[in-house]
């Protein structure tokens, strides 16, 4: 009996694509696409192929052409649908395209045009009824136009105010309708707009607060996006995870001072992909792990296949390395040594009180005896990269 390869995906992996990922054409600003274009039927099926695919996600217009009619609107659908029972794959995520069509040059929820930012809403409001239909429970809000090329063009208080009176507006949509949707916000710093409102997950998580409905809504950091503000991924998750609002997660990677690469996960940085995926394992996110990415332009449909393949295989390899770096003795111990606690202060920190201020107020702390602590951090990383690289 063949031994089983342990880094198979299954859809317990939870891994999904969007239409618009291993159905990318190849186009680029600087050249035609190189791969024909697939009905969304097919790309299903194509993704039925790859094996141990969870799901797959869409814009309203990658599945429904902004100009379709209503009967070719539901040819469509009924196509889809047919491939969805075929393969198995599940619909988890739904999102608006805001970006693509002219009318949307200057943005959507935050154009100067307030009968564009009307139409946004009514167009993500139709786009959020035809994600249910396909059983999507996350909506994911990416503001690709939202922003500025001059400075002289939006007043960046008043875009805020914008993108709340649309947020506000749809949450309340969402509830009325009872769709049941959780809302993730995704940012991205630039690109297509010079300068993109909410540039980084750390604008979204400040923002969501100052909804009328907070508890609704979260983010979808994406990993190329973090990187291209040079961020450190990782460690933006955690800001979301540690607020609840780890709604989503767009996985691919990223080359530093480059445009969106949404290249392959795992294929650039993969120390922060190591440390994403044992952020991710260890506080057990249960979530979609969608590979928000496509294949380079070279690549024909069987190689968009491996692309594929190779995305779900990466994190399946890291979880592997996150279980040995979780396991390892060494890095236990040090791990152990370096976190020094203490029940004392804790009590005191803790929770404030007027005796608690005094007593720290009074606290002797040697600082050259506290600067004199050994943190063994050059071992403590070298033992992480030989895990990375494969030697422990
Ligand atoms: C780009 O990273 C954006 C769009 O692809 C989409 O709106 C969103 C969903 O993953 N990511
Ligand atoms: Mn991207
Ligand atoms: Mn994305």
């Amino acid at each position: 009996m063949a031994k089983k390869d342990p880094f198979t995906p299954t859809a317990a992996d939870k891994f999904t694509f969007g239409l618009w990922t291993v159905g990318n054409t190849g186009r680029d600003p600087f050249g035609e696409p190189t791969r024909s274009k697939l009905d969304p039927a097919r790309i299903v099926e194509l993704l039925g192929e790859v094996g141990g695919v969870y799901g797959v996600n869409f814009h309203d217009n990658d599945l429904i052409p902004i100009d379709a009619t209503p009967s070719e609107a539901e040819q469509i659908k009924r196509d889809f649908r047919k491939a969805l029972r075929r393969t198995g794959l599940k619909v988890p995520m739904a999102t608006t395209n805001l970006f693509s069509d002219p009318v949307f040059k200057d943005g959507a929820f935050t154009s100067n045009d307030a009968q564009v930012r009307a139409y946004a809403i009514q167009k993500t409001m139709r786009a959020m009824e035809l994600g249910v239909e396909f059983g999507a429970k996350i909506y994911v809000f990416w503001g690709g136009r939202e922003g500025t090329d001059s400075n002289a063009t939006k007043d960046p208080v008043q875009a805020v105010r914008w993108f709340r009176e649309a947020m506000n507006f749809l949450c309340k949509y969402n509830l009325d309708r009872k769709l049941g949707l959780k809302f993730a916000l995704e940012a991205k710093p630039n690109e297509p707009r010079g300068h993109i409102f909410a540039p980084v997950t750390g604008s979204y998580l400040g923002f969501i607060s100052t909804l009328d409905h907070p508890e609704m809504v979260g983010v979808n950091p994406e990993f190329a996006h973090e990187q291209m503000a040079g961020l450190n991924f990782p460690q933006v998750v955690g800001e979301a995870l540690e607020a609840g609002k780890l709604f989503h997660v767009d996985l691919n990677d990223q080359e530093p001072g480059r445009f969106d690469q949404d290249l392959r996960f795992g294929s650039q940085s993969y120390k922060h992909a190591f440390f994403l995926v044992k952020l991710l394992t260890d506080y057990k996110y249960s979530g979609p792990k969608h590979f928000d990415s496509h294949a380079y332009r070279t690549a024909d449909y069987a190689d968009v296949k491996e692309f594929a393949r190779g995305s779900m295989r990466t994190y399946k390899i890291l979880e592997s390395k996150v279980a040995k770096f979780n396991k390892d003795r060494a890095i236990q111990g040090l791990l152990r040594k370096i976190v020094r606690e203490d029940r004392k202060l804790a009590g005191l920190v803790g929770k404030y009180s007027r005796k608690s201020a005094g007593a720290l107020l009074a606290m002797d702390f040697s600082r050259r005896k506290l600067a004199a602590r050994p943190l063994p951090y050059e071992e403590l990383d070298q033992l992480a990269m030989e895990v990375i690289l494969g030697v422990r």
